[in-house]
């Protein structure tokens, strides 16, 4: 009979989960310290760690690829160099003043400007920290790659000037940079992934040419008047080493 059937496999289910139950109890009771109370893990006298409370979430979106540094550090790689489009969100532990300097790639052809053969792309970034940082015309823009010059596809040609020594360090002097241009939603056209993220009240931003200047650098400063950092250890480590 289909009832009787039903109701052996209702026992079986029962008594296995009851077997498990015990097992998971039985298993948490071992692996509880003596004396019930959690015990803290051992820490030196007088240091204090930064905790995850002291990070907050970045959130960029570029059109088509970037790299971020913060005080001179990389902290975010976009891991996809092209298609799809994509938003790169990581943890980031601020210190302020924070030097934010990022470089961003249009897809584009480094002999001809181009993409997809003869045709010109458009580039576009945008970012959000949890802090309330945003991209905005506040941001310095250089661009370091630029063509095709003159929108000529017949015969393109590209202008290029190498990387500022230290671009990205917090001493380096922006103040020859013009300012970073924004740009509407509606010119850049993001793909899905942008509206899954918080991204409200930053600004789309790139340099003055957002079709020909195709390999950029922008920069911004935030500054915390009276911050100062809860945690008092520095790291040992030296993340430009390899070895
Ligand atoms: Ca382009
Ligand atoms: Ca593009």
């Amino acid at each position: 009979m289909h009832n009787g059937r039903s109701g052996f496999s209702w026992q079986l289910v029962c008594a296995c989960a009851v077997a498990g139950l015990a097992c998971v109890m039985l298993g948490t009771a071992q692996q509880r310290p003596q004396g019930g109370g959690r015990r803290k893990p051992p820490q030196q006298d007088g240091i204090v760690k930064p905790t995850m409370k002291d990070t907050v979430r970045a959130s960029m979106y570029a059109d088509n690829w970037f790299v971020m540094y913060i005080n001179g550090r990389q902290v975010a790689v976009d891991s996809i160099d092209f298609l799809p489009h994509n938003v790169v969100s990581v943890d980031v532990l601020p210190e302020y003043p924070m030097t934010i300097a990022v470089l961003a790639k249009d897809n584009a052809d480094p002999a001809t400007g181009c993409e997809y053969g003869r045709s010109i792309g458009d580039g576009g970034f945008i970012l959000k920290f949890g802090d309330g940082t945003v991209t905005s015309a506040s941001w310095k823009a250089k661009s370091v790659m630029h063509g095709p010059i003159d929108r000529n596809t017949a015969d393109p040609k590209v202008r290029t000037e190498p990387l500022p020594d230290g671009w990205m360090r917090p001493a380096f002097d922006d103040s020859s940079w013009a300012n970073a241009v924004e740009y509407a939603q509606e010119r850049i056209q993001p793909k899905e992934p942008f509206f899954n993220h918080d991204f409200a009240g930053a600004k789309w931003i790139w340099t003055g040419d957002l079709d020909l200047d195709n390999t950029v650098i922008l920069r911004t400063r935030v500054d915390r008047p009276g911050w100062t950092r809860p945690w008092n250890t520095t790291p040992d480590i030296d993340t430009d080493q390899r070895q």
